[in-house]
């Protein structure tokens, strides 16, 4: 069996991916290709490998990270792979029946739709744009729209704090991630104290940590 491989530097999407096999205790190789837009000079002969190397693109065509390599299995799709890991590896992270999976899937996509396009302008405007310069209304507009899905949130996380099967699972992982990004807004967590109380419990896990104090060392 060959070892996974997770493409991407911990200041990316790889991030879920990272905490995911973290909290499997799955040992990786991790390659850190970065985005193309951080470097100063993505066609320099000593640019390192980032998401439009012709290498890098030769496993992932649409040029973004995470992908990862797995028994041969390439996969894109941050949210995809950790729905994958977790089933693969089984155990409490991972669906326990059919209607489990379907609500991990359910609430990956919706922090996918309903979330992360307006969490990531928050932390585009709020916090720095790598695309850009930053706008305050932009912002701000994101914040209003973020308000019906966390006051959703607020009210899921009611029944036992958890997303899915009254346990931290996969789901809760992949809808973390996204809702991270709005933690530039906090007025929104301050609306929905049970959506704090649940980042903060997603937060203070071991491989979290484990993930983020790698992430903090690298550079910005
Ligand atoms: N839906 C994809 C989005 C991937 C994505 O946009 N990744 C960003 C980094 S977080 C990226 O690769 N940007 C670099 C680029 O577009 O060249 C996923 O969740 O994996």
């Amino acid at each position: 069996m060959s070892m996974l491989t997770i493409y991407g530097v911990y200041r990316s999407r790889a991030s879920r991916n990272i905490w995911l096999a973290h909290e499997l205790g799955l040992p990786f190789k991790h390659v850190p290709v970065i985005q193309h837009y951080r470097l100063p000079d993505a066609k320099a002969a000593d640019a390192p490998l980032h998401t439009r190397s012709p290498a890098f693109m030769k496993v992932n065509p649409n040029g973004h990270v995470p992908s990862i390599e797995d028994d041969g299995l390439v996969l894109h799709e941050s949210l995809a792979i950790n729905l994958y890991l977790a089933k693969k590896h089984g155990g409490p992270l991972a669906p326990a029946n059919t209607a489990e999976d379907g609500e991990m899937g359910m609430w990956s996509l919706w922090a996918a739709t309903e979330v992360e396009p307006h969490s990531i302008n928050v932390l585009y405007h709020r916090i720095g744009n790598p695309l850009g310069p930053k706008d305050a209304k932009i912002a701000d507009t994101a914040v209003e729209a973020l308000k019906a899905p966390f006051a959703v949130l607020d009210r899921v996380l009611a029944k036992n704090g958890w997303l899915v099967g009254g346990r931290f699972t996969v789901a809760d992982i992949n809808a973390a991630e996204i809702v991270r990004y709005a933690q530039a807004a906090p007025e929104l967590f301050d609306a929905a104290p049970r959506a704090k109380a649940w980042l903060a419990a997603c937060q203070a896990r071991p491989a979290f940590r484990k993930m983020w104090e790698a992430r903090e060392k690298e550079p910005a």
